[in-house]
Formats: C-alpha cells, structure tokens, sequence
C-alpha cells in the first residue's frame, strides 16, 4: 500500500505552506472553496488527520468528518440558494482520486444545471 505523502496539496493547505478560501474549521477539519469548481460553491472538506484515501482513514476521524461535511453542506446549500447538494469521494487514481489526502466534496446543486468536467 502507498504511503501518504505529506507534501501533497491539502497537507500544504493544512499547514499553511499553500494558500486556500477557507470556509470552516474545527479541531479536526478544514474546509475551503474548490480551485477548479464544478459547481458553483464547491467546497472540499479534509480531515486534519493524514489519510491517503478514505478506505485507510482512522475510523475514529469519521465521525467528526462527516459531522463536518453534514454542517458545511447545509451552509452552503442555504447560503448558494441551492436546491439540492451532491456529496462526492474518490478514492485512488482509477476511482478518480487526484489528491491524495482523504476529501469530500459538497457540490451545491439546481435542477437542470449539470455539473462542469
Ligand atoms: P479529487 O482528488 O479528484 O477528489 O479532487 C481534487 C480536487 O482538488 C479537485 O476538485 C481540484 C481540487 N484542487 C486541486 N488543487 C487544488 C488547490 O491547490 N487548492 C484547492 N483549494 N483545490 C485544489
């Protein structure tokens, strides 16, 4: 299995090596706005615990992730007027992984407008 990388993208964001639109923060996790948005709003939220991908994720970094993920979603689903948020993950380059620490997108979404590639 891979070892993670710490000097991938989000490790930088997390340690204030690389620049980011911060949007939340807990003891635990980040959040910040998507720099090649597929909706408008997108956000990613990341752990604060190193993870590759979601499937080698500390079980116990779960639930204040997704905790996260449920509190940034219902923020900018109100604060983007959306009618609706997909929640996306990708784990490994064939599951469509492209950074390697674990992520969730939350993609605020409207009837009839498709997600940009
Ligand atoms: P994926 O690994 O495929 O789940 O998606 C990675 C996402 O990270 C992709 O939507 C683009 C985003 N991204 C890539 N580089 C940066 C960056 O430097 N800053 C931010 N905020 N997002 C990034």
């Amino acid at each position: 299995m891979a070892e993670y990388d710490p000097e991938n993208i989000f490790a930088k964001i997390l340690r204030g090596d690389l620049p980011a639109h911060k949007v939340y923060e807990d003891e635990a996790t980040l959040a910040f706005m998507d720099v090649m948005p597929r909706a408008d709003g997108h956000v990613l939220v990341i752990p604060k615990a190193p993870s590759r991908t979601l499937l080698e994720a500390e079980a116990a970094d779960l639930g204040p992730l997704f905790a996260a993920v449920q509190k940034v979603a219902r923020a900018v689903k109100a604060g983007m007027g959306a009618e609706g948020v997909t929640i996306q993950q990708f784990n490994e380059t064939a599951g469509g992984q492209v950074i390697f620490h674990t992520h969730i997108h939350i993609l605020p979404r409207w009837t009839d407008v498709p997600l940009r590639p």
